[in-house]
């Protein structure tokens, strides 16, 4: 596979170009939408991949937590139903608006919040989509560095998470992401 590797404290990150549904991560995280009843792009090749079982509990979960819909920036974790990953957190980034309506930092909620999930589910690896940059038209530009640094961030106070990888689509997401990672402070990356 395509791509580059780095390390934040013991964490290795990892971008790869690849189809999330193939990751045999822990966990592999879903671009979903606040009604987690599925959806096209990442949503829907997770969920037709998965099968029947995660919409049950997706189901479940809107009943007794969430009637009103999952808000933006917080997430959920299912099982993985038929995919390699044990788990699928489900969460919600921000439809892009111009960037004035708290997108980056309900962009980094997204990613954050699902870090946590899967630490307190005792996880070691977690796959992520490049959440937002599809549907919900965030400018990959942006949404690459914000998602960057707060993976960052998180792992320089956490220690538990043995490997996150970003799986971008396309070669182009890719090299995006790539840039995005050269830019991280030196300081802050490590070889
Ligand atoms: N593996 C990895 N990346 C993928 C895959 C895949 N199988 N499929 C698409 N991408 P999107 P969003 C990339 O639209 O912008 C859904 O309908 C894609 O190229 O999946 O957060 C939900 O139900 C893009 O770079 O998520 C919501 O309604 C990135 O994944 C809405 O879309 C995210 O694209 C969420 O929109």
């Amino acid at each position: 596979m395509a791509g580059s590797e780095f390390h934040v404290g013991r964490t290795k990150v990892c971008l790869v170009q690849g189809d999330i549904t193939d990751m045999d991560t822990d966990a592999i995280v879903n671009a979903a939408n606040s009604t987690l009843m599925g959806g096209g792009g990442v949503d829907g090749a997770i969920h037709r991949r998965a099968g029947p079982r995660i919409l049950e509990e997706c189901r479940r979960i809107r009943a007794e937590e969430w009637p009103e819909g999952l808000p933006t920036g917080k997430a959920v974790i299912t099982s993985g139903g038929n995919l390699k990953a044990k788990r699928v957190i489900h969460s919600v980034g921000p439809v892009w608006r111009g960037g004035s309506q708290d997108e980056p930092k309900l962009l980094a909620d997204a990613y954050r919040n699902s870090l946590r999930l899967a630490v307190s589910n005792g996880l070691k690896s977690v796959a992520f989509p490049s959440i937002s940059t599809g549907a919900y038209g965030y400018p990959i530009e942006q949404a690459s560095r914000v998602a960057l640094n707060v993976i960052r961030e998180f792992l320089e106070r956490e220690d538990k998470l043995e490997r996150v990888v970003f799986v971008l689509f396309t070669k182009e997401d890719l090299e995006i992401y790539e840039k995005a990672a050269k830019h991280l402070c030196p300081s802050e990356r490590q070889p």
